[in-house]
């Protein structure tokens, strides 16, 4: 299902990895809802197990015990609050979810309950006996345990037993109000297997087939296993976007290449591919990893998710994450293990050990762009055979980007009807000003624009921002 039925116009999810549910109702309603952010995808719900050797580590969520609504991020009572605060401001709750595997244990999951039986590799149905996984071979990649996680079988060698209990996992949390799901290890479950279960969803609170990205990583080309095997089921992960668009970070790529960004770089049709810069994997050099842009680089990593947002590709995902050093560290938590919430700054930004990238200003108002942006092509292309760029999103939104190491003086042709308009990079509109810079577009549709190179070389204007 690759329809995100997000609602009026919003366009935008962020992954609010690993916040727990009561904190996440509250960003709902004092932050999301009112920003225009159109969706949430949470962190895996389901009871897990809990890791501690490393402690209590965030990739312990992807161990699951039992489809009980019971997690690290809190209790079912909790969850059901915070669907619905979240849907009340029009933010989508979208679900990871871990249907792939169960924790890496003995084959016994009473909780569900799961025996041995309901496993591949009990099964036989692994073709390696190392249990080593071989990605060029469809077979290992789909039978096999994923890094020791206990492969779940499905089909009618289970009488479709397991199915049914995934089926009624997410069904259930379609009842509560959820409104899509990311499948996890999307790569690791035969299409037909996916293709079985999602058919068998009901309709979300709002009368709408489910939202279903999928995770799939295929990067290389050298693998069994191809995007395009899934996208009849639904939205599929383009991690070929997270490598690329280092390249306009870094200004290691000339921007002028970006005219054509998507299908012509051999990534996904736009209508299937869900974005981002980075995710909670490989901003940590997890799933893959790679050279990625992330909090870390923050002078890139604006500009790639500003270009990202305003460019017209794929469905897109901001990642919100807590600070790291180490790759396998907990979340803030107590020393009982308990996450501990963000606390709020009088200027708007997070601490307590969270990093909120959907609250900084460029990030959250490239979010506003996008929606404003709505479904309009891009248009008025202009570089300057090197690293300027700038395009409008018809005659609604406009933004120019300057990767040169000098400033960028010029006169453009932004689509745009005339009108002060509130760079929303440089700042925020007030209702009768911009705490930025003001461009002012003429009757013509033409501005004069000025870009230094340095922190956040680009200008972002729509018509929802006027000065
Ligand atoms: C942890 C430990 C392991 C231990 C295991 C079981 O790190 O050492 O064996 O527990 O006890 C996350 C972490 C894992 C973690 C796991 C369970 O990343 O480190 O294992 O949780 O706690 C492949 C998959 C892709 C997957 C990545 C990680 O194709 O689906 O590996 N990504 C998802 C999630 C992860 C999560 C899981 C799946 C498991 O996003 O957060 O793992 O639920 C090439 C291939 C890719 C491959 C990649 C890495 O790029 O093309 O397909 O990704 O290499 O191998
Ligand atoms: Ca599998």
């Amino acid at each position: 299902q690759t329809e995100p039925n997000f609602k009026d116009g919003r366009k935008v999810i962020v992954h609010l990895f690993e916040w727990k549910w009561t904190d996440i109702a509250d960003e709902c309603e004092r932050y999301l809802g009112p920003y225009g952010f159109a969706g949430v995808q949470i962190s895996p719900p389901a009871e897990h197990n809990e890791v501690t050797n490393p402690w209590r580590p965030w990739y312990e969520r992807y161990q699951p015990m039992s489809y009980e609504l019971t997690s690290r991020s809190g209790d079912e009572a909790a969850f059901r609050d915070m669907v619905e605060r979240c849907r009340n401001v029009d933010v989508l709750i979208y679900v990871d979810a871990v249907i792939n595997h169960m924790a890496a244990m003995s084959y016994e999951y009473p909780g569900v309950p799961y025996y041995s039986e309901h496993f591949n590799v009990p099964r036989g149905n692994c073709p390696s006996s190392s249990g080593e996984m071989d990605y060029g071979n469809a077979i290992s990649v789909r039978n096999c345990n994923l890094v020791g996680l206990n492969d779940i079988l499905f089909g009618s060698e289970v009488n479709c037993y397991t199915n049914q209990k995934v089926v009624d996992y997410l069904n259930k949390m379609i009842d509560i109000g959820v409104a899509g799901f990311r499948v996890d290890a999307a790569k690791h479950m035969w299409p037909g297997d996916l293709e079985d279960i999602v058919r068998e969803l009901w309709n979300t609170k709002d009368g709408s087939r489910p939202y279903v990205y999928q995770e799939v990583i295929d990067r290389s080309g050298t693998e069994a296993i191809k995007s395009w095997d899934y996208v009849h089921i639904g939205d599929v992960t383009e991690f070929k976007y997270c490598d690329q668009i280092v390249g306009l970070g870094h200004g290691t790529n000339q921007a002028k290449w970006f005219e054509n960004f998507g299908e012509a770089w051999d990534m996904m049709s736009s209508d299937h591919a869900f974005v981002f810069v980075d995710n909670h994997d490989n901003q940590r050099s997890h799933g893959g990893g790679g050279d990625i842009l992330t909090y870390k680089d923050s002078w890139p990593y604006k500009k790639a998710l500003a270009f990202g947002m305003a460019w017209d590709y794929g469905t897109f995902r901001i990642m919100s994450s807590f600070f790291f050093d180490d790759t396998d560290s907990s979340p803030p938590a107590y020393s009982d293990g308990t996450i501990i919430s963000p606390t709020i700054n009088s200027d708007g930004t997070c601490d307590g050990g969270w990093v909120c990238e959907h609250r900084w200003r460029q990030i959250r108002n490239m979010a506003c762009f996008r929606n404003a942006a709505g479904w309009e092509p891009v248009e008025n292309w202009h570089d300057n055979g090197d690293n300027f760029i700038a395009f409008s999103r018809g005659n609604r939104a406009f933004f120019a980007l300057n990767n040169q190491a000098y400033t960028v003086n010029d006169n453009l042709h932004t689509g745009l009807p005339s009108g002060d308009y509130c760079d929303v990079i440089s700042g925020d509109p007030t209702g009768s000003g911009c705490t930025g810079k003001t461009i002012t577009v003429d009757d013509y549709g033409w501005a004069t624009i000025s870009i230094p190179n340095g922190e956040d070389p680009m200008i972002a204007i729509h018509i929802g921002a006027k000065a």
